[in-house]
C-alpha cells in the first residue's frame, strides 16, 4: 500500500528529532516519561531512556540510572514511579501513601510496586556504547557498572525472595501495572476477581483529560480495580509478604520472567568482568536457569505460546498476546516449540499480517477476537517492545531477524511524532506524543 501517513523523516532528521525529545523532556533532574501525560520517572522507561541518552551523552545516561537507583527501596525493590513534584498525574504519591512504608526510600517519593527488570540490560548497553565513544566515556561507564552492580543484584534478589511464590517458578506481579502492559487482555481474568470495596476512596482520573480520545486509555472500571489494589497494599502497610499473601491479584508473569532470565545473564557477564563475588554469580546463574525453565514450562502444548498463570486459582491464562513469544526472548524452550513460535510470529496472525504498516508485532494478534487497534495494550504496536525483541534476537545470533525488527521499528516511527503506541494499520501515533522511551529506542536504532 502507498504511504498512509503524510510525513516521513530521513534517518538523520529522525535522529535529530529524537534527541530533541529527550532534551525537551529533561527537567534538569529527570527525563520524564512523556511531557504532559507522564511527568515523572518510570522504572523501565528510565532504563530505555538511558540507552538513548548514551548515544548523546554518556554522563547523562549514567545520571538517569543513578537517580532511579537512588530511589531503590531498602529491601531491594526498584519502584515503578519516582515522583517529581508535578501534580498533573494521578495516582500521585499521596494516593500511594508510601511515605511511611518501612522499606521505602527516605528522600524521595515513589509508588509502591515495581516494573519489568530491564535495568541490567540498560547498563550493559550504556557500557557498550560508552566503550565505542571514547576513553573518558569508557572509564566513566566502567566505574558506573562496577558501582551499580550490587544494587542490580539486590533488585534481582528481591524479585526472587518476594516474588516467586508457589511452584510455577514464574515471577509474580501484584498489580497489572507491574507488568508494564497495564490493560493487556492477559490480565482480564485475574482482574475479574478484583472487587473494589465500598471503602475505595473517591478519585478523579487525569489521564483521560490529557489524551484526546478516552477510547485509547483503560476504562473507568479498569481504573477502579487498579486503585483498589493500591488500597489493599496501603492497608498491608507495604509489607511485601502480606501483599503477596493477601492481594486479590497475584499472577505469574511470563514476560517479566523471560526478561529476568536475560537480565540475570547480563548481570553475570558484568559481574565476571568486574570481579564480583562468585557466590552471587552462582545465585544469578541459578535464578536465570529457574526462570528459563518456568518460561519453557508455561508453553501451551499445541500453540507453543507461553502463558501467564493466575496464582490465586492455579489456572493458566491462555490469552494470546505478544507475551506468548517470551521463550524467543530468553531461550530454553525445546527446539520444536521455538520453531512453532517463530513461524507463528512470521505468520499473518502476527508480523506477516498483510495490512500492517510495519511488520512488527502488535501487542495482541489482529486475528484475535477483542483485538482493538487503538486501545493501549489491547492491539497497538509499542516501539519499546519491538526494541526488546530486536535486542534479544541479536543476542541469540538471529541477526537477520533483529535487523528486520529494527527496520520495522523505524518504519513505524519515521513520522517523527514519537507516539507512545501506534495504530498498526494506519501507523497513527496514539496516547502521548514525544514519548521519551520511543525517542530513546529510535536513537539506539539509528546511531
Ligand atoms: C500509567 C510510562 C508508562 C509505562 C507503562 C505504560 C504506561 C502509565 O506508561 O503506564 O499511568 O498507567 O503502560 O508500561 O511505563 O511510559
Amino acid at each position: 500500500p502507498g504511504d498512509r501517513r503524510p510525513v516521513r523523516f530521513t534517518e538523520p532528521a529522525l535522529a535529530a528529532r529524537a534527541a530533541r525529545v529527550l532534551r525537551d523532556n529533561d527537567t534538569g533532574a529527570v527525563i520524564t516519561a512523556a511531557p504532559r501525560l507522564y511527568p515523572h520517572m518510570w522504572s523501565w522507561d528510565a532504563a530505555f531512556i538511558s540507552i538513548g541518552l548514551a548515544r548523546l551523552d554518556v554522563q547523562r545516561a549514567i545520571a538517569e540510572l543513578d537517580t532511579l537507583f537512588a530511589a531503590q527501596w531498602r529491601n531491594g525493590m526498584v519502584p515503578h514511579i519516582v515522583f517529581t513534584d508535578d501534580d498533573a498525574y494521578f495516582p500521585g504519591p499521596d494516593r500511594w501513601g508510601t511515605d511511611t512504608a518501612p522499606d521505602g526510600p527516605r528522600n524521595v517519593r515513589t509508588s509502591g510496586i515495581c516494573q519489568p527488570p530491564v535495568h541490567a540490560i540498560a547498563v550493559r548497553r550504556v557500557l557498550d556504547i560508552a566503550r565505542r565513544s571514547g576513553p573518558n566515556d569508557r572509564l566513566d561507564a566502567e566505574r558506573f557498572a562496577r558501582r551499580i552492580w550490587a544494587k542490580l543484584y539486590a533488585w534481582h534478589r528481591w524479585l526472587v525472595e518476594y516474588r516467586t511464590p508457589g511452584s510455577s517458578g514464574l515471577i509474580a506481579i501484584v498489580h497489572g501495572w507491574e507488568s508494564g502492559m497495564d490493560n493487556s487482555p492477559r490480565w482480564d481474568v485475574p482482574y475479574d476477581a478484583v472487587h473494589p470495596g465500598a471503602a475505595l476512596p473517591p478519585y478523579v482520573r487525569k489521564d483521560v483529560r490529557l489524551v484526546g480520545d478516552p477510547g485509547e486509555r483503560p476504562t473507568d472500571r479498569e481504573y477502579d480495580r487498579y486503585l483498589w489494589l493500591i488500597e489493599e497494599m496501603r492497608r498491608a502497610g507495604y509489607d511485601q509478604r502480606k501483599i503477596v499473601s493477601g492481594s486479590s491479584f497475584l499472577v505469574g508473569d511470563v514476560f517479566i520472567t523471560a526478561l529476568f532470565a536475560m537480565s540475570c545473564d547480563v548481570l553475570i557477564e558484568l559481574g565476571e568482568e568486574f570481579g564480583q563475588e562468585p557466590e552471587q554469580l552462582a545465585d544469578l546463574a541459578d535464578w536465570a536457569a529457574k526462570a528459563r525453565a518456568a518460561v519453557a514450562g508455561s508453553c501451551h502444548s499445541v500453540s507453543g505460546m507461553a502463558r501467564d498463570r493466575d496464582l490465586r486459582t492455579g489456572r493458566w491464562l491462555d490469552t494470546q498476546t505478544i507475551a506468548g513469544f517470551s521463550p524467543l526472548l530468553c531461550g530454553g524452550a525445546p527446539d520444536d516449540v521455538q520453531l512453532r513460535l517463530l513461524s507463528l510470529l512470521d505468520s499473518d496472525r502476527w508480523c506477516g499480517h498483510p495490512d500492517l504498516l510495519a511488520p512488527v508485532p502488535p501487542s495482541v494478534s489482529p486475528m484475535r477476537p477483542g483485538f482493538n487497534p487503538r486501545q493501549y495494550w489491547r492491539g497497538p504496536q509499542w516501539p519499546v517492545v519491538v526494541w526488546l525483541f530486536s535486542w534479544a534476537f541479536e543476542r541469540r545470533g538471529w541477526h537477520e531477524r533483529a535487523r528486520k525488527l529494527r527496520d520495522g521499528g523505524i518504519r513505524l516511527t519515521e513520522d517523527g511524532s514519537f507516539g507512545e503506541y501506534y495504530e498498526p494499520f494506519t501507523g497513527e501515533p496514539l496516547g502521548s506524543t514525544d514519548q521519551s522511551w520511543t525517542a530513546a529506542v529510535v536513537l539506539d536504532w539509528l546511531c
